[in-house]
């Protein structure tokens, strides 16, 4: 049993497109929280932390859109994080676009005492550009890297932490669109890829076993989660920002999630990009609680 406390974060500024504000709301309507608590888990709704929203507000930088407002929006992502951190509960964080993580990892450091996390990254995309080299402006394509370091000439130091992530703790699973300067930007920062190729030639169970190991450096230490619902193919999750075909299918997303779980040391999860607009029945929405419960001890037998 654990204690768990959900957070919403209907941001979209980080995405540059509307939809995924309304993400929290679509996974919380396909159940989540009457399913974990059937699971045997204690769970909050601590409700939603205050967005600001695209109609108030305009593009000041293109090379980082909304960054204002996705900086103040993620210190009470990050505030609200540490909170359930330090009642000893593990954070479930619902997006929103994947900006939200530059608070949720900031959260995370806070509630581990200013150390460094280790993170799993589920994701189509990298998610590892800077304003310098983005192609879009989009901060959800930056939060990554930002969060491992590369972002304090934007988001400066205090009040962020220099780096949430250790660089070497970093595992992005399921990689298949990268920009060329991204690509670039990874292989210096010796950041672990495994891309869908790698998934095609090891299966999801070796690369997981790698990738966690990645994360947790050898299960000596807790890690996060952050998994981006594109890193699914959208055969399966067609209600996402930025689909890319060729991404994993179900049972493999269900065995990653599987696997975090028999670790006992995931820390924290986060469940961004589900657009309810682009969806199609709720399909995304209810695959994300599904994932959600095998990553916290859902079985089948
Ligand atoms: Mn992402």
């Amino acid at each position: 049993m654990t204690n768990i406390e959900i957070i919403g974060v209907p941001l979209d500024l980080g995405a540059d497109h509307r939809g995924v504000d309304m993400g929290p709301s679509a996974i919380r309507i396909a159940g989540l929280s009457e399913r974990l608590k059937k699971l045997g888990h204690d769970v909050k709704d601590v409700g939603n932390v205050s967005v600001p929203i695209p109609e108030e507000t305009r593009v000041k930088n293109p090379s980082a859109k909304y960054l204002p407002e996705v900086s103040e929006a993620s210190l009470d992502v990050a505030k609200t994080v540490a909170k359930v951190m330090s009642r000893g509960s593990l954070p479930l964080v619902l997006g929103g676009d994947h900006s939200i993580a530059i608070g949720t990892l900031a959260g995370v450091y806070q509630g581990r005492s200013n150390r460094e996390t280790g993170v799993l990254w589920l994701d189509a995309h990298g998610d590892f550009n800077t304003p310098d080299i983005t192609p879009s402006g989009n901060i959800h394509g930056m939060s990554l890297a930002i969060s491992a370091g590369l972002g304090i000439k934007w988001f400066p130091s205090p009040p962020w932490p220099a780096r949430s992530v250790d660089p070497s703790r970093i595992a992005i699973v399921g990689a298949r669109e990268l920009d060329p300067q991204e690509r670039i930007n990874l292989v210096q920062n010796k950041i672990r890829v495994f891309s869908m190729a790698d998934i095609d030639r090891l299966g999801m169970q070796e690369v997981m076993t790698r990738a966690i190991n990645v994360a947790s450096r050898g299960l000596k230490d807790n890690f996060h989660v952050s998994f981006d619902l594109d890193v699914v193919d959208p055969s399966y999750a067609p209600g996402v920002g930025t689909p890319v075909r060729g991404g994993v299918t179900y049972r493999e997303a269900h065995l990653a999630m599987e696997m975090i779980f028999e670790t006992k040391i995931m820390e924290s999860i986060e469940m961004v990009e589900v657009n309810p607009i682009l969806d199609e029945q709720n399909a995304t929405a209810e695959l994300a609680v599904e994932l959600i419960l095998s990553s916290l001890g859902k079985r089948i037998m």
